[in-house]
């Protein structure tokens, strides 16, 4: 698995990334046609999530007591890894799929070969969204966003206490398993909303919501229930205190910076 995350990410060249970016641009044109809604802006985003699963940025009790060491080992270690090891099957087996950014076959599902559509949508999925979920997290977290991202949630809400109960309660009301997001929309408009399972806002066509995601909130039950058991609502109040806003922000900048071309 080593050899093969070291070749998945040398394939990743910067040749490959132009590569993978003009295959953005053409499925940009096609998009209109096979999803009857206006594409966002494909552009490559300029910090890809690898295909390998990275260390954990902190240790696994790193945020206690809002997340526990048990659930945070579990989740990193069974979960995302599960996810990550069936997401390098499909790639060992189908070689169309090798050499593209993971964004770029998440935002293109109906370029993926059908036998291999779900293991990327649910797999693929489950890596892109916990990856970045770990880092949308850290020890020196909670607050509030500052410069642009501040700005641009003020005026979408009015305030940030108003945009904290919303992003809430998406979370909260999202039935069963998924994510809760803030998102960059294909307007150019901050937006919050969920998905179901490990659907995320790159999935055009797919997901319930559409666009870049910029702040994810995973609500599947082996997020919390070791702690919180049934009490979703405690866990979400309680993960704004380990919230990575620079994370958002560094996003925030480079989707706009990708939507303005
Ligand atoms: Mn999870």
């Amino acid at each position: 698995m080593k050899q093969l995350s070291q070749a998945v990410t040398n394939a990743l060249s910067r040749r490959e990334f132009l590569v993978a970016g003009s295959s953005a641009m053409l499925g940009m044109l096609a998009a209109p046609r096979v999803f009857g809604r206006a594409a966002a802006a494909a552009a490559p985003p300029s910090m890809p999530v690898s295909m390998s699963q990275e260390p954990l940025p902190y240790a696994f009790d790193a945020l206690e007591p809002i997340i526990d060491a048990k659930t945070m080992e579990i989740h990193f270690t069974r979960h995302h890894a599960g996810y990550v090891n069936n997401l390098h099957r499909a790639l060992r087996e189908e070689a169309s799929l090798q050499g593209r950014l993971l964004e770029d076959l998440l935002g293109n599902l109906a370029s993926v070969p059908e036998a291999f559509r779900t293991v990327m949508r649910n797999h693929g999925g489950g890596h892109y969204n916990h990856a970045l979920f770990w880092e949308w997290m850290s020890p020196n977290g909670g607050g509030a966003p500052e410069g642009a991202l501040g700005e641009a949630i003020e005026r979408e809400w009015g305030s940030f206490t108003s945009f904290q109960e919303a992003f809430s309660n998406a979370a909260a009301s999202r039935f069963g398993s998924g994510w809760a997001w803030l998102v960059l929309n294909p307007e150019g408009r901050l937006e919050i909303g969920s998905t179901a399972n490990q659907d995320n806002p790159l999935m055009r066509g797919v997901a319930d919501l559409v666009g870049t995601p910029l702040l994810g909130l995973d609500v599947w039950e082996h997020a919390y229930y070791l702690k919180y058991q049934n009490r979703r609502g405690d866990y979400v109040q309680a993960w704004w205190d380990v919230v990575n806003w620079d994370k958002a922000e560094a996003l925030y900048a480079d989707a706009t910076r990708a939507a303005q071309g």
